[in-house]
């Protein structure tokens, strides 16, 4: 799943494709670099963002969802019920929902759904977060979800663990190090550490200073090709021609939209 913020402060890319030409031009980009899924989203959710108008919600993400739906799957990163129902009209078939909330949308217009569990919300979230434990909290809350959400006839349905949502450094790793019990309820399991804090704090220098995002990318991938080995079914990423070639490397079936069948290509120099 390529990631595709149309917004002017999202933490890594804020402002980087926020005109809808340059957004669907990214999207094309993603689609060609191997990305299963595009996800638009029109709000940032990082810690400390400020929720954005729905009407101003909508004008950055239905043109750019019109225009990719035809080429990829979409799915649209939203909390706003009315947000989800314009896209899933605009050609989106996945309602991805860091709310966990969702799923009547879904129901409702026969597309998949991501249930990601948070704690708190992005203006608090990241203050203290506490857990007794975080693995089978995060787990029992999505597995909870998940089953209103079939009783309601949602038939596609993924569980992700909210990685950085209202969760300290070691709760982060403590739920990739455990994600075979996410992946034991028997629901696909997304997951998304791209360019994440705890990636800049875990590689901080001998000064303490964290990484910037943009330096973030070692991280992205080691945790992206872990959560796959542990049997995650999609990561969500920024950076997706890395992200399938480190999957390839390790073995893992990264689909691509070719038949990902690389045998027969011959081999050119080093
Ligand atoms: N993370 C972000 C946004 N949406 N959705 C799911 N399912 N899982 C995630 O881990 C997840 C998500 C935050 O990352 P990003 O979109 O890059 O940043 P921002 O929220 O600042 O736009």
């Amino acid at each position: 799943m390529g990631i595709l913020n149309v917004t002017p402060d999202s933490f890594s890319d804020g402002g980087s494709w926020f005109e809808p030409v340059l957004a669907i031009r990214k999207g094309h980009e993603l689609i060609a670099e191997g990305a299963d899924i595009v996800d638009v989203g029109g709000e940032s959710s990082r810690p400390g963002a400020l929720e954005v108008p729905l009407e101003e919600e909508l004008r950055r993400v239905l043109p750019v969802v019109e225009a990719l739906s035809p080429h990829v799957r979409v799915s649209v990163d939203t909390v706003k019920e009315p947000v989800a129902e314009a896209a899933v009209a605009a050609g989106a078939t996945l309602v991805n929902d860091v709310s966990a909330s969702l799923w009547p949308v879904a129901a409702r217009h026969g597309v998949g759904w991501v249930a990601m569990h948070r704690q708190g919300t992005p203006a608090t979230m990241q203050d203290d977060p506490r857990y007794d434990d975080v693995v089978a909290e995060v787990r029992d809350l999505l597995a909870d979800r998940a089953a209103a959400a079939r009783d309601a006839g949602v038939r596609e349905i993924w569980i992700d663990p909210g990685i950085g949502f209202g969760k300290s450094v070691e709760h982060n790793l403590e739920l990739l190090a455990r994600l075979d019990v996410l992946v034991a309820t028997g629901l696909p399991v997304l997951v998304g550490t791209s360019r994440k804090a705890f990636l800049g704090k875990l590689a901080a220098g001998p000064d303490g200073v964290p990484l910037p995002p943009g330096d973030r990318l070692p991280g992205s991938l080691a945790t992206a090709t872990h959560a796959l080995q542990q049997g995650a079914g999609m990561v969500r990423v920024h950076d997706v021609a890395a992200t399938v070639q480190a999957a390839l490397l390790v073995g893992l079936p990264a689909r691509t939209h070719g038949d990902g069948d690389t045998s027969t290509e011959t081999e050119v120099g080093w």
